[in-house]
């Protein structure tokens, strides 16, 4: 039988079959993916073959198709691992506040870059604008007209209130859809907003760090009424980057693409060369100063490519 993988928790798959009956399998052999040393060898989103064994409900899956794509992160911020958060997706939500918790530039930065990495279409959405000052309302403004400005989607929404739900729904419809973002953002609570139905855990924004708790703890997919489906994904820290070499960041960056080949040395980092056509842009206000930051945070970042290859 074949299906699709939407829950792991480790030693148990939860596997739908295309009658849409859920079934619990464990792996028979080993599954290993383009030699890199994952901590998971199934993840949400694969297109498993399985057969339901004769002692019980339970099933084994016996071979994984083929990924079009997948996220992997660093399984830990020093681990030489990798873990593969999800395949076969669609668009790529980076869900993100300004208030309770605050997002940094950075992090939707570095999620941006990984979706650019694997070709995935992203997405940034603000979550919690009920909760928005005058001040993150401006602030808001400015990560509208600089993301759509470089072709990602942009939503802005309120799964308390409700705001911008309908229109990110329509969004959603048909496709596999990832969320992402900090703890505490809230993900789960905008699935319950989009279908109320699916009834997923919520947790608190504790008051002490005005940090979510870690609520959601595996990677589950959840099919909407309009048939699309939606990746629900823990928190995270860091987007750990893998598969990254320093001279690939700056193709990642969208709006440096067109520059590269003007800059007067092939290997330009854009940090200090003369004849930099990166740097003249930023200096022109062609290039977004947060995003340059950005693309420097991203360089010294000590982990990059730290992933070991087997
Ligand atoms: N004011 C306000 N609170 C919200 C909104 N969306 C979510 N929350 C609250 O934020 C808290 C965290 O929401 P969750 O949905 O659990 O967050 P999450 O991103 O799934 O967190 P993890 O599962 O830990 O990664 C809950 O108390 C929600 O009620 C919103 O639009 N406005
Ligand atoms: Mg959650
Ligand atoms: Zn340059």
């Amino acid at each position: 039988m074949k299906g699709i993988v939407v829950k792991s928790t480790g030693s148990w798959v939860t596997v739908r079959s295309e009658r849409g009956q859920k079934v619990e399998c464990r792996l028979k052999g080993q599954f290993r993916i383009h030699g890199i040393r994952t901590t998971n060898p199934v993840a949400v989103g694969d297109y498993v073959e399985f057969e339901i064994t004769e002692d019980g409900p339970v099933g084994v899956i016996y071979e994984i198709h083929e990924r079009h794509n997948y996220l992997i992160r660093k399984a830990t911020n020093l681990s030489k691992s990798a873990h593969i958060i999800a395949s076969n997706i669609d668009r790529l939500y980076v869900v993100a506040s300004i208030e309770q918790p605050r997002t940094s530039s950075g992090f939707i930065d570095r999620v941006l870059v990984t979706a650019e990495a694997y070709h995935i279409p992203a997405t940034v959405v603000f979550n919690k604008i009920d909760l928005y000052s005058e001040k993150s309302i401006i602030l808001l403004d400015h990560f509208r007209n600089l993301y759509l400005g470089l072709g990602y989607g942009f939503a802005t929404v309120s799964a308390l209130k409700g705001d911008g739900i309908e229109a990110l729904r329509d969004d959603l419809e048909g496709k596999v859809n990832l969320f992402t973002g900090h703890s505490g953002v809230g993900k789960s609570a905008l699935i319950n907003s989009l279908e109320p139905a699916l009834d997923v855990r919520t947790g608190e924004i504790s008051n002490y760090h005005n940090k979510g708790m870690h609520t959601t703890t595996f990677a589950e997919m959840f099919i909407l009424e309009n048939g699309g489906y939606i990746i629900d994904t823990p928190g995270i820290k860091e987007f750990g980057l893998v598969h990254f070499e320093s001279k690939e960041v700056a193709e990642r960056f969208p709006e440096f693409r067109e520059l590269l080949p003007l800059c007067k040395y092939a290997n330009c980092t854009h940090l200090h060369e003369p004849g930099c056509a990166v740097k003249q842009a930023l200096g022109d206000g062609r290039i977004d100063k947060g995003r340059y930051q950005n693309y420097l945070g991203i360089l010294n970042d000590e982990n990059l490519d730290q992933v070991e290859y087997q």
